[in-house]
């Protein structure tokens, strides 16, 4: 076994160089692309949250103006939501939902590749906007009036349009990944057979699907009204701004089962993983989270309590809400079944789990509380909101993708992530998460609003705040362990290095190299039930203990101890089709993002409008009559 010195960036087969990323059209560097675009967006996110946090250190600061202020939190939500949490789902969709039912690649590559480069340019867009005068400053919900209001600068246009292409992008993406589970998987991979994960990324695509003309068509309707004096949203003129706040959480509310669904999916993989059983109820972690989708749908003026809807939609959207903390509880259930009387071995990426539990869980019943109605008018726009939301979409969401990276690192990278600095990244996120979101269910019910730059003494907020503050350090503290543990691992080439099935698990995923071949498998896989791949290495005894089967090797492909991935060797055979490398994709996204930069800018805008609608047509041209080519 040799180690080879120098450090080798993200190592996964195929050609190498800046070039071949670009060009991509591989689900799995895709799915990576998407990593680390999220990993620096969190960054940012973070920081900005850092920065708000400080100025709300203790009461009258001035660390911030207000105008900076708002800028920051509002670009905070945004990133986190749009350029964080989603594009992080999409890294671990892109690279197991293929593998994971038994295919070589997504249905539409290209699209795929089109999907995550209007992804990319979308965010540099928004960003683009500090640079360019200033950023978004209306929060991320774009509420009118005070999003349709006029200002010298074109902030609130930036959010707008950046908003309108990533939202195309995630309608490709989806429109991909139903494609791929109905039509891609391999022989015997029946759709109860399809692991919980790859399940939670079709509602999750179809969520998206059905959510996003509504939100699309608001937006355009307040760039008219920014641009074109339409007057959808204004009052006066007989418009009206809560048709906005409708329009916007029919999206928003199944957004945040986007947002937490895959993370679900990937905690129902690691749980039997870790536990040593199978996953208690498949059927009905299944269902469940089907159901979340489908009701998640008719609960979204759960969010507009307080704007004077009248006691019938209240009650309403109120029952509503409560009934879908029934399919939660029974995915609660169906996780605490599977650990329950199991072996369970305390890796990081089951304490991670773990405590996605727990704290989605506390986020959970907070939400419950949301649901009356009465309650609700209290805690409404205070600091209870920030702590419930920041407990189901980081407590809950985050804590389950930080788990999934802690699962899949070995099958991305061929090393385990090391566990003594996992477990200190573990207990210093969660000690920081509930030090920094617990006080403010305090400081919400004694009266705290949100969205406000600055407090003054005398309210008893002072205390709970700095303790607040100190905690999202502490999260900072345990991201940089993270950070270390990730460069020291894969960067430096000081990880452990593990072959096809460290974890020893169940799904196909484990049956292919770390990191698997460009074509993923050599021979498409047979399946013949749930946890095929566990059912190849196990057998029952009479007592029904589980015992392992000799013959079986580790996995399908053996591990190439040089490169540590597939085996070259194993070239695809000729009939075998491969997407082959374009960058027609790049090149429409491209003209996609410069058609927005130009509609920012009305009216001269205009030319950027031609030159990039331009552009994208060339790309769309290129990418739809461009031969069929075998080369990698
Ligand atoms: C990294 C640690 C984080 C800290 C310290 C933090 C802190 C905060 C604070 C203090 C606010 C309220 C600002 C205000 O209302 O004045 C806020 C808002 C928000 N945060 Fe976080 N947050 C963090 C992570 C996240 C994550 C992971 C998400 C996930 C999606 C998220 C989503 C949001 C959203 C959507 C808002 C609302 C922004 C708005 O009102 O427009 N945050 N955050
Ligand atoms: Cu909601």
């Amino acid at each position: 076994m040799t180690t080879t010195a120098e450090p080798q960036v993200f190592r996964s087969p195929g050609s190498r160089g800046l070039w071949a990323w670009v060009t991509t059209v591989d689900h799995k560097r895709i799915g990576l692309l998407y990593a680390v675009s999220a990993a620096v967006f969190f960054l940012i996110g973070g920081i900005e949250a850092l920065l708000v946090r400080t100025q709300l250190f203790g009461p009258n600061l001035e660390v911030l103006s207000a105008e900076a202020y708002n800028q920051l939190f509002t670009m905070h939500g945004l990133t986190m939501v749009f350029l964080v949490v989603m594009p992080i789902a999409a890294a671990f969709t892109n690279y197991f939902l293929p593998i994971m039912i038994g295919a070589r690649d997504v249905a539409f590559p290209r699209l795929n590749s089109f999907s995550y480069w209007l992804f990319f340019f979308g965010g540099l867009l928004i960003y683009s906007s500090f640079l360019l005068g200033g950023a978004p400053d209306g929060a991320w919900v774009g509420y009118a009036p005070l999003s349709t209001q006029l200002t010298e600068v074109v902030r609130m246009d930036f959010w707008t349009i950046g908003l309108a292409l990533l939202g195309v992008s995630s309608l490709g993406a989806s429109a991909n990944f139903i494609a791929t589970t109905f039509t891609m998987r391999a022989p015997g991979m029946s759709m109860l057979r399809m692991p919980v994960f790859a399940w939670m990324s079709l509602v999750v695509a179809f969520l998206l699907i059905f959510s996003l003309p509504s939100v699309t068509i608001g937006l355009f309707q307040l760039f008219l009204d920014r641009n074109f004096g339409a007057l959808f949203y204004a009052s006066a003129a007989g418009g009206d701004p809560l048709l906005w706040q409708h329009l916007f959480w029919i999206f928003g509310h199944p957004e945040v089962y986007v947002l937490i669904l895959p993370a679900m999916g990937i905690v129902s993989e690691v749980l039997p993983t870790f536990a040593r059983k199978p996953l208690f109820g498949y059927p009905f972690v299944v269902f469940s989270g089907a159901a979340i989708g489908f009701i998640g749908f008719g609960v979204w003026s759960h969010h507009m309590f307080t704007s004077g809807m009248g006691p019938i939609a209240e009650a309403g959207f109120g029952v509503a809400t409560m009934i879908i903390a029934v399919p939660t509880g029974v995915k609660i259930f169906n996780w605490l079944g599977t650990i329950w009387g199991g072996k369970i071995k305390y890796n990081t990426p089951m304490l991670f789990s773990l405590a996605f539990i727990a704290m989605f869980v506390i986020g959970g019943l907070s939400g419950v509380t949301h649901a009356v109605v009465p309650s609700d008018t209290q805690q409404h726009d205070s600091y209870y909101v920030v702590a419930h939301f920041h407990y189901v979409l980081f407590g809950g969401a985050v804590f389950g993708y930080v788990s999934g990276i802690y699962y899949w690192f070995p099958k991305w990278t061929g090393r385990k992530l090391n566990e003594a600095l996992g477990k200190v990244h573990f207990w210093l996120a969660l000690i920081g998460f509930n030090l920094t979101f617990g006080p403010m269910h305090i400081l919400g019910l004694n009266g705290m609003p949100r969205r406000t730059y600055r407090y003054p003494e005398g309210l008893g907020w002072a205390n709970w705040n700095a303790v607040a503050t100190i905690g999202a350090y502490v999260i900072l503290l345990a991201f940089l362990v993270f950070a270390w543990n990730i460069v020291r691992t894969h960067f430096l080439a000081k990880g452990e290095r593990v072959g096809n099935d460290p974890w020893d698990g169940r799904t196909l995923e484990w049956t292919t190299s770390s990191p698997p071949p460009v074509h993923n498998f050599d021979t498409i896989p047979v399946v013949h039930s749930l946890d095929d791949f566990w059912h190849q290495k196990y057998t029952e005894d009479d007592e029904g203990r589980a015992v392992r089967i000799p013959a079986v090797t580790e996995g399908a492909l053996t591990v190439d101890e040089e490169t540590g991935g597939g085996d070259e060797s194993h070239e695809p055979d000729e009939d075998m089709h491969m997407p082959s490398p374009s960058f027609y994709p790049v090149v429409s996204a491209f003209g996609f993002a410069i058609t927005g930069a130009g509609l920012i800018y009305l009216p001269w805008g205009f030319l950027g409008v031609g030159v990039g609608v331009a552009i994208a047509v060339w790309g769309l041209f290129g990418w739809s009559l461009e031969p069929v080519t075998k080369e990698h």
